[in-house]
């Protein structure tokens, strides 16, 4: 990888400009006493890791704190055109293209030696704006001299803030199976170390089918931007894991030029597509020092790095899931994924 123009900043607490700092730590103190006024309104059900999910706008939490960093990412954050916002719902490649979307956006300024995912977690790298509120990190000025950002959110597209909705920046959504992502959930929340988990597989397994789980219910999850990709196709790019997996080259070439940084023929002669997906394979990650051990901050939690790489497979629900479950879950995504041409791959990849 040879030489670029733009690079993504590390965003952490206390970066930005201390007057704009002080606002917004001004502006924190005064929302939290109005947000949890609207939390105490909000519809509960049995929660996963807590006592209760909490439902905002349609959609449900697993913490309220997880809901006072969407109100307040709706309230502050200010995207530019040429920015590129990730979205997943959890455990559906967040991971996996929080690398690949830093590595392709930031190719021409390292090389494989250099490179910062060698020595950063990609969750370090692109932030996740849920959390900004709670790490007090100031939503950056939309300074149309810096080069293009990336940022993360789970948050459906009915949440997500008018200012994205307004602006032209580009958003690149992941799905994945919905078995293999229960799957990968449950074995998650398992192990985290901040709150165990309160249900069995199987309840748990219900509450998901019910729509009773973060960041669902997942049909309308998927199918809030499978809308906005039919009504602005330019503005929102629809991936899957699966076929991520599948033809990496192709996909990640997709997403480069999508963003409006396509691979040129002399990148693609140097074989810089393939170093991307080779940087950024379970294999080569998941081995990384960085992400073997260790811990990082994501806002109000503690998280394991290695927890973020489990098998990175397709079709592991085969292992997990009776034939009575994945049955019924087939059922409820045919039924709630209707009238899209949305379908999920379930044969295994290895
Ligand atoms: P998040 O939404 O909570 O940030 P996310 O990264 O989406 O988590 O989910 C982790 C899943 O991605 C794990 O899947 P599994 O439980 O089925 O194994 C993890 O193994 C997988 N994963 C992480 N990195 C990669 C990668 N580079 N390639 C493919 N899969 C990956």
């Amino acid at each position: 990888m040879t030489t670029a123009p733009s690079s993504q900043k590390l965003l952490v607490p206390g970066t930005s400009g201390g007057e704009e700092q002080e606002q917004q730590s001004h502006d924190r103190e005064r929302s939290f006493e109005r947000y949890r006024e609207i939390i105490s309104t909000l519809p509960k059900e049995k929660g996963w890791t807590t006592e209760h999910l909490y439902q905002y706008q349609g959609c449900w939490y697993r913490t309220t704190s997880g809901i006072q960093g969407v109100i307040w990412m709706q309230e502050h954050f200010k995207p530019r055109p040429a920015d590129v916002l990730l979205v997943t719902p959890p455990k559906s490649g967040t991971t996996w293209f929080k690398a690949l979307l830093f590595a392709i956006m930031n190719r021409t300024q390292f090389n494989t030696s250099t490179h910062p995912l060698l020595t950063t977690s990609p969750h370090e790298l692109v932030p996740f704006m849920e959390m900004f509120l709670h790490m007090n990190i100031p939503f950056p000025d939309p300074d149309p001299l810096s080069p293009p950002r990336l940022f993360h959110t789970h948050t459906p597209f009915t949440s997500l803030p008018q200012s994205v909705i307004d602006s032209q920046c580009r958003i690149v959504y992941v799905s994945r199976n919905p078995k293999d992502v229960f799957v990968s959930f449950y074995c998650f929340l398992q192990g985290d170390n901040n709150s165990a988990i309160r249900l069995s597989f199987e309840e748990a397994f219900e509450q998901y089918c019910k729509g009773f789980s973060p960041y669902g219910p997942f049909w309308d999850h998927i199918l809030g931007y499978w809308k906005a990709n039919s009504k602005w196709p330019e503005r929102v790019l629809l991936l899957k894991y699966e076929d991520m997996k599948r033809d990496s080259s192709f996909h990640l070439k997709r997403i480069a030029e999508f963003i409006g940084q396509p691979f040129s023929s002399e990148e693609e002669k140097q074989g810089l597509v393939h170093e991307i997906i080779k940087l950024c394979s379970f294999e080569s990650l998941s081995n990384m020092q960085v992400n073997k051990t260790g811990t990082f901050r994501a806002g109000y939690l503690t998280v394991d790095k290695n927890s973020f790489f489990r098998k990175g497979e397709v079709g592991d629900w085969k292992n997990h899931l009776t034939a009575e479950m994945a049955e019924r879950l087939d059922k409820i995504i045919e039924r709630n994924l209707d009238g899209c041409d949305f379908s999920f791959d379930d044969s295994k990849d290895t």
